[in-house]
């Protein structure tokens, strides 16, 4: 099933189905072999642009082609490589499919991923390695078919190369991101609607070992018991009742969550079991924030960094002031030269933000319009 990286790279080279523009850029171009963090410091970019409205001094990484377009999460895998999950949701005629930033270039990870048998779409949104060396990710089947058909899958690693996929919990209805912590792995779903809630959304937890003893199948319109914190979205003219996304934990080991329909951020403080002892929410001072994509925290610093989708911007909150600053932001952009294009997911690796450009647009959102090129921006911070 799996092709060596080479000879299907050379394939796809020379069929031209994946003419990844990885050094369209020429200040990004480094060899693949070199360290990220190696890459010179870029100068910094103007406060204000005269074409958009700009904040920020983040550039393009790579573009990918239309093969590619809908480029999502990203999980740092134990080599030190970036693997970036594109699940093609704008224009799903192509298959969803797993690639490897390595340095500043990219390469072809997993082509072929397990399609889910009624919607025959494969569709991989955040991902992370666990603590036993495989590599896990979640599935939005939710805009082929709102009835609970997402899954968490988990793909063998084998002498540090992506083997078989299997199943390891179905019956999400919008699984989202992915967080290991220890040997428990949680999962958001952006859609886990109950009977008498339709707004609903969720953070699921999973143990190692139960994982291991065959295929989870969770129990739809229920607070099925790997529910750890239930949350309610209050729907705006995004018109959107999409609710928990992005997660990650600070230096104390509380869990952070984020409402892609209203912007809540909310904290999940955990009892000794792995229970939940209390569910805050965080009102972040500076700026009000619409919508949380996906974030992640540097607990050295116990800064948040998250992707406000509705209003293309990267924002960072301080966890100890609750103060936002607006690290990035665009107007309406394609996402040429490394614009903001709906960013959906950030991953820090050293003092670098990787941000993945979803650029596949809502009601209301800042961003209109699907289009070339399909990116994934940096940001030194
Ligand atoms: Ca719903
Ligand atoms: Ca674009
Ligand atoms: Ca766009």
């Amino acid at each position: 099933m799996f092709v060596p990286f080479s000879s299907r790279w050379a394939a796809l080279l020379a069929s031209g189905t994946l003419s990844v523009a990885c050094q369209s850029n020429p200040e990004t171009q480094t060899p693949p072999e070199r360290a990220a963090t190696d890459l010179p410091a870029m100068a910094a970019a103007p406060a204000t642009d005269s074409a958009q409205q700009r904040i920020g001094t983040h550039r393009l990484l790579f573009a990918l082609d239309s093969t590619h377009n809908t480029p999502d999460g990203m999980a740092l895998a134990p080599n030190g490589n970036i693997i970036l999950s594109v699940p093609n949701l704008a224009d799903n005629s192509h298959p969803a499919t797993l690639v490897e930033i390595v340095g500043d270039s990219l390469r072809p990870y997993l082509s072929k991923l397990p399609v889910e048998p009624s919607t025959k779409k494969a569709a991989p949104m955040d991902l992370a390695f666990g603590p036993d060396g495989h590599l896990y990710y979640a599935e939005n089947q939710y805009e082929n078919d709102k009835n609970f058909k997402s899954r968490l899958m988990r793909v063998r690693i084998k002498d540090g190369k992506p083997g078989a996929v299997e199943t390891v919990a179905d019956n999400f209805a919008l699984a989202n991101a992915v967080l290991w912590k220890g040997n428990t792995l949680y999962v958001t779903d952006s859609q886990w609607d109950l009977a008498d809630n339709d707004k609903g959304s969720a953070v699921l937890r999973f143990s190692l070992d139960e994982l291991n003893k065959g295929v989870v199948h969770l129990k739809p319109k229920t607070m099925d018991p790997h529910v750890l914190a239930f949350f309610t979205t209050k729907v705006n003219e995004t018109g959107l009742d999409n609710g928990a996304d992005g997660l990650d934990y600070d230096s104390q080991g509380r869990l952070y969550t984020g409402s892609f329909g209203d912007g809540t951020l909310y904290r999940l403080t955990l009892k000794s079991d792995g229970s939940l002892d209390k569910q805050d929410v965080i009102t972040p001072s500076g700026k009000a924030i619409p919508c949380v994509d996906g974030l992640i925290i540097d607990r050295n610093t116990d800064k948040l960094y998250l992707c406000n989708s509705r209003e293309n911007a990267i924002e960072m909150v301080d966890l100890k002031t609750n103060s936002v600053t607006t690290l990035a932001q665009n107007g309406d952009t394609d996402g040429a030269n490394g614009l903001l294009d709906q960013p959906a997911e950030v991953l820090m690796k050293g003092n670098r933000l990787y941000i993945a450009n979803f650029d596949k647009p809502d009601k209301n959102f800042v961003n209109t319009k699907h289009d070339a090129p399909h990116t994934v921006s940096v940001l030194d911070l």
